[in-house]
Parts: C-alpha cells; sequence; structure tokens
C-alpha cells in the first residue's frame, strides 16, 4: 500500500493512502495525562493496579479524566461517485469552518489519494476523510470503514443518468457489517444545476427513510458546494448525532 503523504493546496490538506496517520491522531494520549508530573503517575499506577477493584477505580478515574479534559474526535468518511462535488464539499467545509479560502472550482481535481480537512464545532473535532469515488478507486474506500464515526453520502442530484449507480453504491455501503449503525448524512448535491432532483426526490429514490427504532440516524439534505449552500445544517447535524451516536462511542472507548 502506498504510504506517501505530502501536503497539498492547503495546511489541513493532507494527500495520502493510508489512513494509519490519523490513526495515530486520532488515539493519541491527551497531552494533559503527559504533561502530569512524572513523580504521581507512577504512584497512582502501581496503587491501583493491584486488585481487580482498584483497576476498576483507576480505569474509572481515567475515564473521567479523559471526559473532563479531551476533545471528541469524530471521523467522517466522504463517499459518493466521481464528479459528485464531494472535495467541493470538503473546501466550503474548511471555509465555514475554519475560515479559510475555499479552493477556486476550477482548481478542484478529481482525487486520486485522500483529503483530510479537520474542523471543531461546539467542542468536538471533526476530522473529515475525502475520497476519489472513480470506479477504479472505490474498493479503496474499505480501509476506512473500520474507523469511521459518520458517513457523509454525496450525490450530483444533476447527474439522472448515474442515480441508479449512485443508488447501487450506497446500498452496498449500508449493507457493508464494518458500517453497522454508522449515521449517514447524504447531500443531493448541485441543487443550482438544471432538472437536478430536490432532497425529497432523493430520499425517495434511494429509499432513504429513517425506520422509527432504527439504529442508524440519516439525513438527507439539498446542498449546492460551489455556493456553500446547506453544508453548515448538513454538518451540524453530524457533530450533533455522532455525539450521542452507540458506534462513535463504541469506536471511541474501544
Ligand atoms: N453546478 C455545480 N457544480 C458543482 C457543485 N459542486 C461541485 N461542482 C462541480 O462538480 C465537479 C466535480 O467536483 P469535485 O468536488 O471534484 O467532485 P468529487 O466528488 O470530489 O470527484 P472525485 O474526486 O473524482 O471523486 C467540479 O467541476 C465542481 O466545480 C455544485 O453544487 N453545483
Ligand atoms: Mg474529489
Amino acid at each position: 500500500m502506498a504510504s506517501s503523504t505530502h501536503l497539498q493546496s492547503t495546511p489541513t490538506t493532507i494527500t495520502s493512502t493510508n489512513p494509519k496517520p490519523m490513526h495515530l491522531e486520532a488515539h493519541a494520549p491527551p497531552q494533559h495525562a503527559i504533561s502530569a508530573s512524572p513523580t504521581q503517575l507512577p504512584s497512582v499506577n502501581s496503587q491501583f493496579t493491584q486488585t481487580p477493584t482498584a483497576d476498576a477505580m483507576f480505569s474509572l478515574f481515567m475515564g473521567f479524566y479523559r471526559y473532563l479534559f479531551q476533545k471528541h474526535q469524530f471521523q467522517v468518511l466522504i463517499v459518493g461517485l466521481d464528479y459528485a462535488g464531494k472535495t467541493s464539499v470538503l473546501e466550503q467545509i474548511k471555509t465555514i469552518f475554519c475560515g479559510m479560502e475555499p479552493l477556486p472550482p476550477g482548481k478542484i481535481t478529481p482525487t486520486i489519494g485522500l483529503n483530510i480537512g479537520k474542523v471543531s464545532i461546539d467542542g468536538a473535532n471533526l476530522v473529515f476523510w475525502d475520497v476519489g469515488g472513480a470506479r477504479s478507486l472505490r474498493s479503496l474506500w474499505e480501509r476506512y470503514y473500520g474507523e469511521a464515526h459518520g458517513l457523509l453520502f454525496v450525490i450530483d442530484a444533476a447527474d439522472t443518468a448515474r442515480l441508479e449507480e449512485a443508488r447501487e453504491v450506497l446500498r452496498q455501503l449500508l449493507n457493508n457489517a464494518e458500517l453497522a449503525g454508522i449515521p449517514l448524512l447524504v447531500f443531493a448535491n448541485k441543487q443550482d444545476a438544471a432538472g437536478a432532483l430536490t432532497p425529497h426526490e432523493v430520499q425517495a429514490r434511494f429509499g432513504l427513510h429513517h425506520a422509527e427504532g432504527s439504529s442508524q440516524p440519516q439525513h438527507v439534505l439539498g446542498t449546492t458546494a460551489i455556493r456553500g449552500e446547506g453544508i453548515d445544517e448538513g454538518v451540524r447535524w453530524l457533530a450533533e448525532t455522532l455525539r450521542t451516536s452507540p458506534r462513535a462511542l463504541a469506536l471511541q472507548t474501544g
């Protein structure tokens, strides 16, 4: 597997086909734990590792400590067919939540590796992984499934000729056991384009009706990525949903 990592156009955009650097970052120990006095930690450890009850107390203490001082981080995988507008969406996310200048649409080229964007929303860090949607690249997506807390599926709502293909790709994603219970945000993108399906129509065509009691939250929104419309609302829904997602919780504590 190629593992080249280099900075692309913006400081938060990295191109790589290897998700492992993010894995390390996501699970790095909290800064506060590292800065604790070296004379304190060994004695705490030795006290609390002697009996199973002490072990449990130590775990409880560490859990509470993390709860207080560690920012939650969620990884969100952005997928969809090529040309749907995934990278354009990511550029707008960085603009809306980090104030960064988006790349002009003419400068965005088809994604071959991985673009990464990290934003902070209401005390949580969201890391977006934007992968290439070309047919030949889709087999690479599964490398990210195991560590993805959320899924953002982008559809070119004006490309009616490829709606069936997009529907099949999404169906396969939702049937994948590695993505069980993953919160799903769908962007019916290119709402500005002639003939674009409304989010309602996309929801109906894709059979995206959130079943009562289903463990998988779903949300469909219309967006125009090149103008940044609809994106803020969608990303906030995702951030809110991830906070209480059993899958996200299990991945963070597991
Ligand atoms: N009209 C219109 N065009 C858009 C919109 N969003 C993206 N585009 C255009 O669609 C084309 C593809 O956009 P990308 O963001 O590169 O698409 P992608 O999904 O990342 O494509 P891959 O990286 O190949 O998977 C570009 O020409 C964008 O300018 C939109 O909301 N409206
Ligand atoms: Mg792209």
